[in-house]
This record gives C-alpha cells, structure tokens and sequence, in this order.
C-alpha cells in the first residue's frame, strides 16, 4: 500500500531504532533522563528559546501552551481552519476553559489587522484576550507557509497589546527547509511554539514545546496534571534527537515528491488542485469525477493507494519518508485509472 493518508504514518528509521536501543534512560519525572534532557537542550537550541519541554504529542504542546498562557472566561485568537480550533476535540474550551475568536485566513495568514481589531479592550462586559496562536505550514491550507512578513506584523500587533503568540508549528521546519530559512527565521515571531517529531521527521512518538522558562515551568506542571509525566522517556528522545539532527533537510525530498503529484494532478482531467503546494500536502478537487469521497477513496484504496477525505468534494495526499518518487509515479498511474 502507498499511504499518502499523512505523514505521522512513518516508521521509525534504522537509524532510530538503534538509537532507542541505545538509549541511555532515567525518571523524566525526577528530571533525571539525560536523553530527554539533550533533546530539550537541542530543541531549546534550535528553536531560539530559553527552555522546551517533550510532550507526548502536538496536540499535548498546543494545549499546554494554552494552559500555561490563559485562564478560563479568556478568549483565544485563532484562525478559523487552524488546528488548535478545527481538529483537537474542543480542547481549549475542555480543558483550559477559553473561548475561541476565530478569523478566516487566507492560506492560513490571518490579516493583521483584522486581528487588531479582534483584540478586546478594557470593559467589564468582554473576555481578556490572552492569546494569539498561529499554525505554520498550515494544514487544512495544503501545507501552505505563513510567511515571516505576515507573522511579524500579527507579532507586533500582539506585543503592542502585551499578548503572547503561540505558533503551532507541527510542520514549522516544512516551512523553514521551503524557504531556505533558518526556523528561527519564524521563531523570532512567537513566544512559544510547537514543533512536532512524528510527522516528517519520522519518530514514533513526541513534539516539543518550547518558550521562555516560565511558561515551560508552568506546562511541565500542566503536562504532570494530565498524565504526561512520563518516565524512562529516553527512548523517545534518543529518537527525537534523531529527528531534529538527520531528519529537518531531507524534508526537501517530500516537497519534491508533492510538487510532482501536483504536477501530474493538474494534467488530469477531472481533478484539479487546492492551491499548488508549498511542502508536503496535495489538496485535490474531486467534485467534477462526480463521486463521492468515500467512493474516490475505495477506488484508490483497490488500486493501492491511501488518502484521506479532507472536507465536501476534497482529498489530502501527504508526502513522507515512506513513500519513494517510485510510489509516487504509481500513485499517479492510480489516480488516472479510477477518474
Ligand atoms: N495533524 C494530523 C491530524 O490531526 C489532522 C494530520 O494527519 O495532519 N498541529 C497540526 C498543524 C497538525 O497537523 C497536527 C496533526 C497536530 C497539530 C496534532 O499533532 P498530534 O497528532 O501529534 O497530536
């Protein structure tokens, strides 16, 4: 099977597995697992922050990051499709008690001045706003980078007002390795932001969180409250470490492979793309092949392909390490077939 359904489905590398193996272990909870205590040290590094935390997924660090920076009857900026709002279960209003304001983006930049004006001011009738968060690449987007230009400005709208900026940034090195930026480049413009290990940089388990040491002090809390408080953890970490050292510039390979599906999908009649994609994520119209995406998706299933339905007449392919240029010419050959 080719699984183009995302790329959280790749396997850990050989290199990883031996890595894992290897680890060198302690109780995380104590602070005492010298492997977990490199990769915060690494990721604190190379995200540009004063500390990180590991965190078991990126839906764990968004919320931490939530629940370190607000408390409940807050209100949150966030972009209408992003996946803070979209895809975690209602989680900041579950667990952190905030409500959402949500702004519409256009590939995932919200305008900064819609976002000014989405600020509440002084009175005893509104919410305080407490954060703005942000997602780069942006996922229901296609993968689409929000550029450095639009974050500093939505940055300096946020510091005027003396609030945070939390970027989920479970593809922020997509976004980085696309540009031919350094991550920093796009961390300049936050206070904490979200990096996650198990997408295209193939570990098995993990994200980090990363910020200045008071909000990572408070999630450290936030992270034991909910159960994340884990233990011999090094074995994720020797993987992660991995991720973050052999794993950001072959990301390049995954856009590569996105932009030649893209290609192909353009010359297809019947199908037609989203937008062309900056990184790894293929967006597809399918509406005018008159099936249903269940149906689009069975066929493609019969013929050796995953995908998944990505809203009304729309599917998502997602390039990754375990799936060659190879798969992808057969992935093509897939796709013609059934339309
Ligand atoms: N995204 C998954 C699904 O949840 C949709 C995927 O297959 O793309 N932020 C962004 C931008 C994400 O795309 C995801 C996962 C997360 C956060 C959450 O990461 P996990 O799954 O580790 O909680």
């Amino acid at each position: 099977m080719i699984d183009l359904r995302s790329d959280t489905l790749t396997q850990p590398t050989k290199r990883m597995r031996q890595a894992i193996f290897e680890a060198t272990v302690g109780d995380d909870v104590y602070g005492e697992d010298p492997t977990i205590n490199q990769l915060e040290e690494l990721a604190a590094e190379m995200l540009g922050k004063e500390d990180a935390l590991f965190v078991t997924s990126g839906t764990q660090g968004n919320q931490l990051a939530v629940l370190g920076y607000c408390s409940p009857g807050d209100e949150i900026i966030v972009e209408s499709e992003s996946h803070i709002f979209f895809y975690e279960g209602g989680a900041i209003s579950a667990l952190a008690g905030v409500q959402p304001r949500v702004i519409k983006g256009i590939k995932g930049a919200m305008d900064p001045k819609e976002v000014k004006s989405a600020v509440r001011s002084e009175d005893i009738h509104f919410p305080d706003t407490s954060l703005i968060c942000l997602e780069n690449t942006h996922n229901r987007s296609g993968g689409s980078i929000v550029s450095t230009e639009n974050m500093k400005e939505i940055f300096e709208v946020a510091k005027q007002a003396s609030i945070p900026v939390h970027i989920d940034g479970a593809r922020l090195f997509n976004a980085a390795v696309a540009s031919n930026k350094k991550v920093t480049d796009y961390t300049q413009y936050c206070d904490s932001v979200q990096v996650c290990l198990s997408k295209g940089l193939g570990s098995p388990v993990g994200s980090l969180l990363a910020g200045n040491k008071e909000l990572i002090q408070k999630a450290r809390k936030w992270r034991k409250r909910l159960g994340g408080g884990l233990r011999q953890a090094g074995f994720l970490a020797a993987s992660g470490i991995i991720s973050l050292t052999e794993m950001v510039d072959r990301l390049a390979e995954d856009h590569e492979k996105a932009l030649r599906l893209a290609d192909a999908i353009e010359e297809i009649n019947g199908l037609s793309l989203k937008n062309r994609p900056d990184t790894n994520i293929v967006i597809v119209n399918i509406e005018k092949t008159h099936k249903s995406n269940e149906e689009f998706l069975n066929d493609l299933k019969r013929e050796g392909v995953l995908a998944v339905s990505f809203g009304e007449g729309q599917i998502r392919l997602t390039t990754h390490y375990d799936v060659s240029f190879e798969d992808i010419e057969q992935a093509i050959s897939a796709l013609k077939k059934i339309v």
